[in-house]
């Protein structure tokens, strides 16, 4: 929430619309929904989503994503190098008109990014850099402390205006968003009003998920949820294996999750993980609301089958 009502009414008239300005500037011709990011609409509807960690960052794997029926995809710049011009691609390859014709300024996968930078290190330059490309949402690794999550948060949203109910965790995201709102297709004002963090701000658009990975995170979990502002808590099993010094898939781990659950229940956060599909069921029936599923590497299920059905036939 960037601006008080009086100032939108003002902003109706400098923007030439007599009414609701976005509405008006978002809605298909088929009035399909006006949340632009899919994630916030899913978990408004209590409904869980899916999707896959991405490291083919190239224009034609983002294409690919868009068309894949996902919800969402992290594209992970975190395990894999952290070039912004390959990002730049990727999100133009997401562009598919005639989905845009179709179905509106909804993408019909969601443009996550896992930023290099753990929660400790400096989030500022490339939550920014990630932003203002058109992400409409973060993935900060290694987030530890409630220090940790607010410095996130804080890193994810533009200043606010004075006297606005959500005003804090006081925002430090530069402003230079004109690439972003030519994203998004906004104009620039209804985008600076629009990309703040859902459910801090309950029309916000832009999703933070933060990634509990760490024996110190899951000490300090109660804390760290109670920090306004985010939008999702993603546990990662790996790391957390590896910060408890046990094997994975040791039980340790599945008992250092079972404390993430309990305490993700006492607030509306919600919770996802990675997990193969032997897991998906139990996952969701423990309360895990979004789940990443698998990556963008290695050939689909299909082709797998094709090609193993090739194998084992044998000619007379
Ligand atoms: C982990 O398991 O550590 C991850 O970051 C992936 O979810
Ligand atoms: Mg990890």
């Amino acid at each position: 929430m960037r601006f008080q009502s009086s100032i939108i009414t003002s902003l109706v008239v400098v923007v030439g619309f007599t009414q609701n300005p976005v509405g008006a500037q978002e809605k298909s011709p088929d009035n399909s929904p006006t949340r632009i990011n899919k994630f916030v609409e899913l978990m408004e509807k209590g409904s869980p989503a899916f999707g896959v960690f991405a490291s083919n960052v190239s224009t034609r794997g983002g294409a690919n994503m868009a068309s894949s029926g996902l919800d969402f995809v992290i594209i992970d710049l975190e395990h894999s190098p952290y070039d912004v011009t390959r990002l730049e691609g990727y999100l133009l390859g997401m562009i598919n008109k005639r989905d845009v014709l179709e179905k509106g300024l909804q993408p019909p996968t969601v443009p996550l990014v896992r930023v290099p930078a753990a929660g400790r290190e400096q989030l500022q330059f490339v939550i920014k850099q990630t932003l203002d490309l058109g992400a409409m949402g973060i993935i900060v690794p290694h987030v530890d402390t409630a220090e940790d999550a607010r410095a996130a948060v804080q890193s994810s949203r533009f200043p606010q205006l004075k006297g606005v109910p959500d005003f804090q965790p006081e925002g430090k995201r530069g402003v230079g968003y004109g690439w972003a709102a030519r994203y998004w297709g906004l104009s620039g004002t209804d985008y600076a009003r629009r990309a703040d963090l859902w459910p801090l701000d309950p029309q916000g658009e832009l999703v933070l998920w933060i990634m509990i990975e760490t024996e110190l995170a899951v000490e300090n979990i109660k804390e760290i949820v109670a920090t306004p502002g985010i939008g999702g808590l993603f546990i990662g099993p790996s790391d957390l294996a590896f910060s408890l010094g046990v094997p994975l898939g040791d039980p340790a781990v599945e008992t250092a999750i079972e404390k993430v659950v309990e305490a993700a229940k006492q607030t509306d956060v919600p919770l996802g993980t990675l997990c193969g599909r032997g897991e998906v069921e139990q996952r969701l029936a423990q309360g895990f609301r979004f789940l990443a599923v698998g990556s963008d590497s290695g050939l689909s299920g299909s082709v797998q089958d094709a090609v193993s059905i090739g194998r084992s036939f044998k000619t007379e």
